[in-house]
């Protein structure tokens, strides 16, 4: 199995993020990916590369074209204040104020396009941003060429960031890109499986309406997780997109077994949309030890995850997201993808 990685993932440092009140250091950071870096490569899944560029244009399939100026000029915007430190939103047009105007400050832009103030943008933010979608993309394209499976390395992550708004860490939609990019090089009938903690409220919403792309998530009952607002059982998709979604919202303390059961039932709605390939949103903040998530899986479970995705026998492309017991997420994102390629062979 391919895996696509860019060192441009580094750029990307954020110092602090808002959590319970505080601002404490970013629970999703550079180590992270090079502790699946180094994992995969003892696993010895295969070769590293890394990714090629792809043009705004095919950011622009998934990305309101405001919102992808909208990153790109950030930074600079924020440094033209006079402020060195990393850029966060503070205010949001919630309830009762008005959503279809954009700012001109970048202080109310950076409310208007996110939903927290849990990603920061920094000096870099963008290049690795963009670089992570290049992981994602050709990884998409490495499936439309014909490969069983591949691993892009993604990081920052994308699951949470819809077309036009950031948030959960994540500022470009990297699994959403590559569907649609499979979708536009041959793939009639494209599935989403997301397996991270936290619902993929961005992938679901850019897919909502349509019927061609599946999406499915295992994830914490949003009454009790982030992101809260989106992720309920009762979301199943609308219009031409109707029967599409399927979520499966899980208790806190959810155990290996139980989540086995669950993906079980993703598993076969996938199976019954018979999708050409396969997206994975790879996140494994599921883990016992996870620093910010409440269920209960052990290395094991990530194991039987990936066999369980391989009995699906469809080409496979997994983009990392989520995971932030830094110790462990090489061994248990490696877990998955050993899983995959035994339950594959
Ligand atoms: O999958 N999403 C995440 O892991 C980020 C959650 C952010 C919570 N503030
Ligand atoms: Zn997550």
């Amino acid at each position: 199995m391919l895996t696509i990685y860019s060192d441009d993932h580094r750029l990307h440092h954020g110092a602090a993020e808002l959590y319970r009140g505080r601002m404490v250091p970013c629970f999703e950071m550079p180590s992270r990916v090079d502790q699946v870096l180094e994992a995969v490569r003892a696993a010895g899944l295969g070769d590293v590369v890394a990714p090629d560029r792809f043009d705004r244009a095919v950011l622009a399939r998934v990305h309101a074209d405001d919102y992808l100026t909208f990153l790109e000029t950030a930074w600079d915007e924020w440094t033209a204040l006079g402020e060195t430190g990393d850029a966060l939103p503070a205010t949001w047009p919630a309830r009762g104020l008005r959503r279809d105007v954009p700012p001109q400050h970048i202080d109310g832009k950076l409310g208007f396009y996110s939903v927290d103030a849990s990603g920061p943008i920094t000096a870099g933010t963008w290049t690795a941003v963009r670089s992570a979608a290049d992981c994602a993309l050709t990884g998409a394209q490495t499936i439309a060429g014909g490969a069983a499976s591949a691993f892009a390395l993604c990081r920052p992550p994308g699951h949470h960031a819809s077309a036009r708004t950031m948030g959960g860490f994540c500022y470009l939609n990297n699994a959403a890109l590559a569907a649609q990019y499979l979708r536009d090089h041959g793939a009639a009938r494209v599935a989403v499986l997301d397996v991270d903690y936290h619902h993929g409220n961005g992938t679901q919403d850019i897919f909502y309406e349509r019927g061609d792309v599946y999406f499915t998530s295992l994830h914490g009952d949003p009454q009790v997780e982030y992101p809260y607002f989106l992720g309920h059982a009762d979301e199943c998709g609308a219009g031409e997109g109707l029967g599409a979604n399927r979520n499966y919202p899980l208790p806190w303390g959810t155990s290996g077994a139980d989540y086995l059961a669950a993906l079980d039932q993703a598993i076969a709605g996938i199976a019954a949309f018979a999708p050409d390939p396969l997206v994975v949103s790879l996140g494994v903040d599921t883990f016992a030890e996870d620093p910010i998530s409440h269920f209960k899986l052990r290395v094991d479970d990530f194991t039987a995850i990936g066999q369980r995705i391989a009995s699906l026998g469809r080409p496979t492309l997994f983009v990392m997201e989520g995971g932030y017991a830094v110790a462990d997420i090489g061994i248990n994102v490696a877990a998955v993808l050993t899983g995959f390629v035994a339950g594959a062979a």
